[in-house]
């Protein structure tokens, strides 16, 4: 699809993309297949793909990991609107917080944007405490914050980053 040319007030916001059941590499990158067809969203870059350890309940698959950096002219609520839509379209069954998953696709940053409401909170409120989130974002963009806990450089110091194991070693722009 022909888009529009990149807006200067469309938004720079980063996504991450969990995925372990299925087969999580595929669906990490027809998640990114489908962002690429909104017409109100432009694809930038995406992080190396990582396998992490799960957070939370320890009975299930490892998970793979990454962050897109995209910009987007839509709203945080119609943009998570649309990753529900794309987590459904590519079979996520929600049964168990925090438990395994085909896709998870959570807003991380959303330019300066600082909400919290029962629908969405942003930043993500967890993900100044994961290296699969933090580690990828840094891979994208080594002076990036997350309000109000800081710098990613300062962050990955406090992480487990050497539990993370490379799955795919590139790092891709895609304009
Ligand atoms: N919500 C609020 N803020 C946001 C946001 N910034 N982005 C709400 C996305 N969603 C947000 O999410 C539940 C609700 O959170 C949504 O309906 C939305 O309104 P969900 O995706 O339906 O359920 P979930 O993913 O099980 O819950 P949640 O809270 O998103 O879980 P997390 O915190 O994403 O944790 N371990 C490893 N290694 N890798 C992982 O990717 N992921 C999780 C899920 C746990 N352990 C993991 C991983
Ligand atoms: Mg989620």
């Amino acid at each position: 699809m022909k888009k529009p040319p990149l807006q200067n007030d469309w938004e720079r916001v980063f996504l991450a993309l969990g995925a372990n059941l299925g087969e999580p590499l595929v669906q990490i990158d027809a998640a990114v297949l489908a962002l690429s067809e909104q017409s109100q969203i432009n694809c930038i870059a995406m992080s190396p793909v990582y396998l992490s350890k799960p957070h939370g309940s320890q009975d299930q698959p490892d998970y793979m990991n990454a962050v897109m950096e995209i910009r987007t002219s839509l709203t945080p609520n119609k943009t998570l609107e649309l990753l529900h839509k794309i987590e459904n379209y590519l079979g996520r069954k929600r049964k168990i917080r925090w438990g395994a998953r085909t896709l998870d696709l959570d807003i991380v940053l959303f330019g300066h944007v600082q909400m919290a409401s029962e629908q969405l909170t942003i930043p993500h409120p967890r993900a100044h405490q994961r290296e699969f989130v933090v580690k990828p974002l840094f891979d994208l963009d080594k002076d990036l914050s997350i309000p109000p806990h800081g710098k990613l450089s300062v962050l990955l110091q406090q992480l487990p980053v050497d539990t993370l194991e490379i799955v795919r070693d590139v790092k891709t722009h895609y304009s």
